[in-house]
């Protein structure tokens, strides 16, 4: 079984962490060598890289990094992106000389990750080579899993925010620099990806959505994460062409965006915090969605307006033995669309 999915940090990761435990609870007890075992299904991860991001001549890549750390076991539990046991000796160097930015934390071991990845692009590798290569460190292949950047070529995305001193009373900024520095508290009036004219899906992205057996978004951000990756030219028809089911998860619980500032992405694009708005944005091409039992009074106007399967369900992912429960509930909602 081959199933495919699209991710942005936190939220992706902490489902994609339940996904693979939940597989493999259901493999059988006997020893098997390493990629051997039929019955292990293939996950193949659409990563946003849309938060990408040069500082200090490294290029960072936090949503496939916090895939990669949380299914590696090295991610800060409590913050939800960047490593365990961390000091910050490097960035504290570069603060006494002056060096700027300080408003985004990088620790030492994130560090080591950020420079691997830049000398290996600096080699000629692409991206997605190099997430390969950071990838078999952190065990993702024994786990039966395949991290793709959503593109090789470089692009960012920026917020364009509303500032009476510049031309046009708008100026546009990082993603970081609104998420991380301002908190997202400037209001956003879009978001435009820079470099997304020029992009291409990477190797395997479109062919990984058409050949799936099953395509799961993960409890993501819908304009910053998944939608980023929706604008990746092909993503959105093969999503709309493949013969797989593709199943949601909503990461709306009761009106609220549970963690991050979702609530500020959806309200540039005008629309209110609710697992119905967010359904709305992959109308095109979703057939199941998972909403909290909080949500549940909004799914009758998604099943009568738009004809997709609705279920309920906590959607807490609390611990990864919650998230466990969640990803086997979509697994199993996408096994019924089959
Ligand atoms: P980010 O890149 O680190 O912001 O992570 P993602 O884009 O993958 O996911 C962020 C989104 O996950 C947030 O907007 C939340 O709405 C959602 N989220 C986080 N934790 C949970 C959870 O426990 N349950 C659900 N359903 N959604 C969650
Ligand atoms: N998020 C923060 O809120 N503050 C930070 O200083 C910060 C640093 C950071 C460093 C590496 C990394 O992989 C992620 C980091 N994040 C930080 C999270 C980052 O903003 C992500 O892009 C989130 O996914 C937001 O969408
Ligand atoms: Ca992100």
């Amino acid at each position: 079984m081959r199933i495919t999915t699209l991710a942005g940090g936190v939220g992706g990761a902490r489902f994609l962490r339940g996904l693979v435990r939940h597989l493999d609870d259901a493999l059988p007890a006997e020893p098997h060598e390493p990629g051997q075992d039929p019955a292990r299904p293939e996950i193949t991860v659409i990563g946003n890289t849309g938060d990408d991001i040069t500082l200090y001549g490294l290029r960072v890549c936090p949503d496939l990094d916090t895939v990669m750390y949380t299914l590696g076991g090295g991610i800060h539990e409590g913050q939800g992106w960047g490593r365990d046991g961390e000091t910050h000796v490097v960035q504290e160097e570069l603060a006494a000389y002056g060096v700027e930015p300080q408003w985004f934390g990088m620790g030492d071991r994130d560090i080591a990750t950020h420079v691997a990845r830049t000398r290996w692009l600096g080699q000629g590798l692409s991206l997605s080579e190099v997430t390969s290569r950071l990838g078999d460190r952190w065990g993702l292949p024994r786990q039966g899993v395949r991290l793709l950047p959503m593109t090789d070529d470089p692009v960012e995305t920026h917020v364009v925010v509303e500032d009476q001193d510049a031309e046009g009373g708008q100026r546009a900024m990082h993603f970081q620099e609104w998420w991380v520095r301002h908190q997202a508290a400037l209001p956003a009036e879009r978001f435009v990806v820079a470099g997304m004219d020029r992009a291409r899906p990477a190797p395997g992205v479109l062919e990984a959505i058409r050949t799936a057996d099953l395509v799961i978004l993960p409890p993501s951000n819908p304009v910053v994460s998944i939608g980023i990756i929706l604008t990746v030219p092909g993503v959105r028809d093969a999503l709309r062409g493949t013969r797989a089911p593709v199943v949601g998860v909503s990461p709306v619980i009761g009106g609220r965006p549970v963690r991050g500032h979702a609530d500020a992405c959806l309200a540039a694009l005008g629309l209110p915090t609710t697992a119905d708005a967010v359904a709305g944005l992959y109308a095109d091409f979703l057939d199941g969605w998972l909403v909290d039992d909080a949500d549940e009074g909004a799914s009758d106007l998604l099943r009568r307006h738009r004809g997709l399967v609705v279920e309920h369900r906590p959607l807490m992912m609390s611990d990864v033995p919650t998230a466990t429960v969640i990803a086997g509930a979509a697994l199993d909602l996408g096994r019924r669309l089959q």
